[in-house]
Order: structure tokens, then sequence, then C-alpha cells
């Protein structure tokens, strides 16, 4: 099976979770597109959705589903998005697309995080895939010094401004064997915004299309 029917079958799969009559919550990226494109058929059956991004945002009214401001929502009953790594203890790198921060918003405000993705983003030991932070642009070199004493190798990913304004380093070379602790640690770097570990608010399904159908770790 070629890895995009593997996040089709993992974004249908992620439609049970969906009720009539909610607002749900729709993150970022190819898989989380394929799941925008099934809601589609279903879009009269449910209230609306709050957009990880822009991007989304505008996916989702293509389709003609309604986008919803999480500050007139409030809390939401599930929220559906991809990953960039993800473990069997449900945590995730994510913001490879860049749009980090609003979906670490949505997640944290969602009662139930169904992660959908192929089964290539299952690892063992997050860190292959480079870690991003989105930092304040004045903050950008700081920030960098802070990670390196960590033990990565920030990068600037060229070009990219995110949705928030902001800039975003990609961290190579972090072997993440505490993805909460190191998730606080980041946190507490002044001038970083958020960095992509998923692991205090992890996910709480995950849903991983393969070969032989889709998995359900939860
Ligand atoms: C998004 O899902 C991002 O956080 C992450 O980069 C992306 C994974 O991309 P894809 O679904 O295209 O593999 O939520």
């Amino acid at each position: 099976m070629k890895p995009d029917d593997k996040k089709k079958a993992a974004a249908e799969a992620a439609l049970v979770y969906v009720e009539s009559g909610w607002v749900i919550g729709v993150g970022t990226g190819s898989t989380a597109n394929h799941f925008i494109d099934l809601l589609a058929r279903i879009k009269n059956r449910i209230e609306g959705a709050v957009a990880s991004s822009r991007a989304t945002e505008e996916r989702l009214r293509k389709h003609g589903i309604n986008v919803l401001d999480l500050n007139a929502t409030g809390n939401l009953p599930v929220y559906v998005d991809g990953a960039d790594e993800a473990t069997r203890h449900l945590h995730l790198i994510k913001g490879g697309g860049g749009a980090l921060t609003r979906e670490k918003i949505v997640a944290a405000a969602s009662a139930k995080f169904v992660c959908i993705a192929d089964d290539s983003k299952l690892v063992d030991v997050l860190g292959r895939f480079p870690l991003p932070i989105e930092v304040i642009p004045m903050a950008r070199s700081y920030v960098g010094r802070r990670i390196v004493a960590h033990g990565g190798e920030p990068q600037l990913r060229a070009g990219f401004t995110t949705d928030n304004g902001n800039l975003i380093l990609d961290v190579h070379n972090l072997e993440i064997l505490n993805p909460v602790e190191l998730e606080g640690e980041l946190d507490h770097i002044a001038g970083a915004v958020t960095n992509g570990l998923f692991a205090r608010r992890p996910a709480d399904v995950l849903l991983l299309g393969t070969d032989s159908g889709v998995d359900k770790i939860e």
C-alpha cells in the first residue's frame, strides 16, 4: 500500500470519533487534508470546525464547512490531526508543516486527540525527525544558543513565517529519551513560543494506516 493510501485509511478510521452536532478541531498536513475531504461528506451532520492553521481553514471553507473561532466555541469534544513522528506511548513530534502552535492550542482544548498517520511515522524513540520550535524573531539566536546547550543542532527554516508571524528552528540530533521532561524544559526558554513535542498532552488515540489495515493504539 502506498503511504498516501495508508494516510487515507487512517483518516477514514477517524470519522467514527465524530458525533452529530459537534464542533470538531481539525489539524494540518496531508493526512489531516484527507480527513477534511472525508469530513465534507458528513458536513451537514456537524456544527462546524475549529482550524489549526490558515491552510486548514481555507480547505474547510472550500468544502463549505463552517469554520468557527475557538474563543466562541469553548472546549471541543475531539481534535483530529497528523504527526511527524509517534511512539506507542502516544508521544508525538509535530510541526513539520509549521502549524505546531495552533495545533497544540486546539489539542489542549479538546477532550480527545485522535492522531492519524501512516505507519512510517511510528518510532521507538522520538528525534530522528528534527524537532520544530516556533520562536519570536528577535529571540532566534538566543533560543538557538539554549538549544545547543541541550545538545541539539538548530537550523532556521529558511523563508518560512508561521501563521502567527514567528520563525521556526528545526532542531537536529536530539535523542529524546524523556519527551515529557524535554518538552517542559523547552517551554521555559524565553522566546520559544511552542515546541513540537506533544507529550505533556499526548494523543489519546493513534490510528496508523498499515499494509494490512488501520492499527489503533490507545
Ligand atoms: C501536522 O501533521 C503537523 O504537525 C505535521 O507536520 C503533519 C504531518 O504531516 P503529514 O500528515 O503531511 O505527514 O499536524
